[in-house]
């Protein structure tokens, strides 16, 4: 064609563009944004992303109802979209709307593939007139703990039970490297996902954060998978009285770069809330972000502690019975979460919370354990599957990890759709590949091999 490598990109404000722009130009691609319908008719490549609100993507198609026919034709022998991140109940929830909205009044698709390339764990649906088809496949997460040392540079840090800092004269915070270069890494070395944390962001106003800012920027120029962000989203005041909503904070994260963002304390505090109301205020960050941006686009961080008790009865919350007995020989524990990076247990269970945030929006739950975090002996198999059986967003399995054989195990022995490390990629310990060769010889299906 005459356009050669010109992409016709219908960008209607959907959040998380700005990977889709990125990974377009580094395709060999050039970018020309549809600005009149007359555009989407001359394009010959014409990508309208997707995002978790997935009904106001159809209904720019529907109010430029000419785009789906060219040339007196409809496009209806297979509609390819590439949708960012969206999680498998909305997906199903979507499907049958869409069906039905394009069946009643433009057309009648005979195959329509939607490619999913951002989901949390990468799937391939076939809508077919008979139903959905569904390859699911799980996902290996690099997550980068990210924080400003004692010099005023931004790192990349780890704790052993959140603690980071060394255990040193100086106290300093361990530094194992930089943002950026690290994030790019492991894109390379294979990872489907990569997470930033601000751990500090219960405490500084992120957006006074520019660098987290300039590093989201920076790494979704070169990392073609999902990027999350989390640390710090909340409403906020600053010391002059200006007001910020947790919404501002999120679509600035989203416009750097962005692909979902991770809601940690001020989730906990939104689920207490709903428990003790019963009533969804519609106000919280987890509830505002996720009705603009999607539920996709909404993880929800949680933080347990584990809790051992002599008997089920000793707390009103969901307890389990344990593999690994507690020091007086307990044999069942609750998990209780917690706020600020670990530093305050609060009244309520993981389990509690994960089953309110789902109800929420929350569109997958970031499952970390503090008892686990850093101690490279496995993930804790309990938790993950308390969790995972209650609740049917994605869970992510984090904390713990030591080997390769604790992510086979991971995904043999519960329902996490995604396994998270930090330590051992970072130490270079266990590489990215080694992880994903390790799952293919025991027959674990993955989003991707390498790249
Ligand atoms: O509460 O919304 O500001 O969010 C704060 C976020 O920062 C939460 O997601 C919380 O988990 C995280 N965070 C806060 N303090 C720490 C800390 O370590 N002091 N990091 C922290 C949590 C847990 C994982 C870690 C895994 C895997 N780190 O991110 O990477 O446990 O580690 P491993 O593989 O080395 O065992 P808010």
């Amino acid at each position: 064609s005459s356009s050669g490598s010109v992409v016709t990109l219908l960008d209607y404000g959907a959040g998380n563009v700005r990977s889709l722009r990125n990974a377009i130009r580094y395709l060999g691609f050039e970018i020309e944004d549809v600005r009149t319908p007359k555009d989407i008719l001359n394009a010959d490549r014409l990508i309208f992303p997707g995002v978790g609100a997935f009904a106001s993507a159809m209904d720019v198609l529907v109010k430029t109802g000419q785009m789906i026919t060219r040339n007196g034709f409809h496009l209806h022998a297979i509609m390819v979209m590439i949708l960012l991140h969206l999680s498998e109940r909305e997906m199903c929830m979507e499907c049958s709307s869409i069906q039905r909205r394009v069946e009643a009044r433009y057309f009648v698709p005979s195959v329509v593939i939607f490619c999913s390339l951002h989901i949390p764990n990468f799937k391939i649906y076939k809508f077919l007139p008979c139903g959905i088809e569904m390859i699911s496949l799980v996902n290996v997460i690099a997550c980068l703990d990210v924080r400003t040392n004692d010099k005023g540079d931004l790192v990349v840090t780890k704790g052993d039970q959140y603690d980071v800092r060394e255990q040193t004269k100086e106290n300093e915070v361990r530094n194992l490297g930089k943002p950026v270069e690290l994030s790019g890494q492991y894109y390379k070395d294979g990872a489907d996902e990569v997470s930033f944390l601000n751990i500090t962001g219960f405490r500084d106003f992120p957006l006074g954060d520019l660098p987290m800012l300039q590093v989201l920027r920076h790494a979704s120029q070169n990392v073609f998978v999902p990027l999350t962000v989390g640390g710090g989203i909340r409403d906020f005041t600053d010391s002059n009285g200006m007001y910020y909503s947790s919404l501002e904070v999120a679509s600035e994260y989203f416009r750097s770069g962005a692909d979902k963002i991770s809601i940690g304390s001020d989730a906990v505090y939104a689920a207490e809330e709903y428990l003790k109301t019963k009533v969804k205020t519609g106000k919280s960050s987890l509830e505002q972000i996720s009705r603009v941006y999607g539920n996709q686009a909404v993880v929800v961080s949680i933080d347990p502690r584990r809790v051992y008790v002599k008997s089920p009865n000793d707390v009103k919350l969901k307890t389990i019975q344990v593999t690994k007995p507690g020091p007086n020989g307990e044999v069942y524990a609750w998990y209780q979460c917690t706020v600020n990076g670990g530093r305050e247990g609060r009244p309520i269970g993981a389990y509690e919370l994960a089953k309110a945030v789902e109800e929420l929006g929350a569109g997958e739950i970031l499952l970390n354990c503090i008892d686990c975090d850093g101690q490279g002996k496995g993930f804790d198999i309990d938790l993950i599957n308390l969790i995972s059986d209650a609740v049917s967003v994605p869970v992510i399995a984090s904390s713990g990890a030591g080997a390769v054989k604790h992510f086979s195990e991971v995904f043999t022995k519960t329902n996490a759709s995604a396994a998270l490390a930090a330590g051992i990629f970072h130490r270079k310990e266990v590489p990215i590949q080694s992880v994903k060769g390790h799952l293919l010889k025991e027959g674990i299906e993955m989003s991707t091999l390498c790249r």
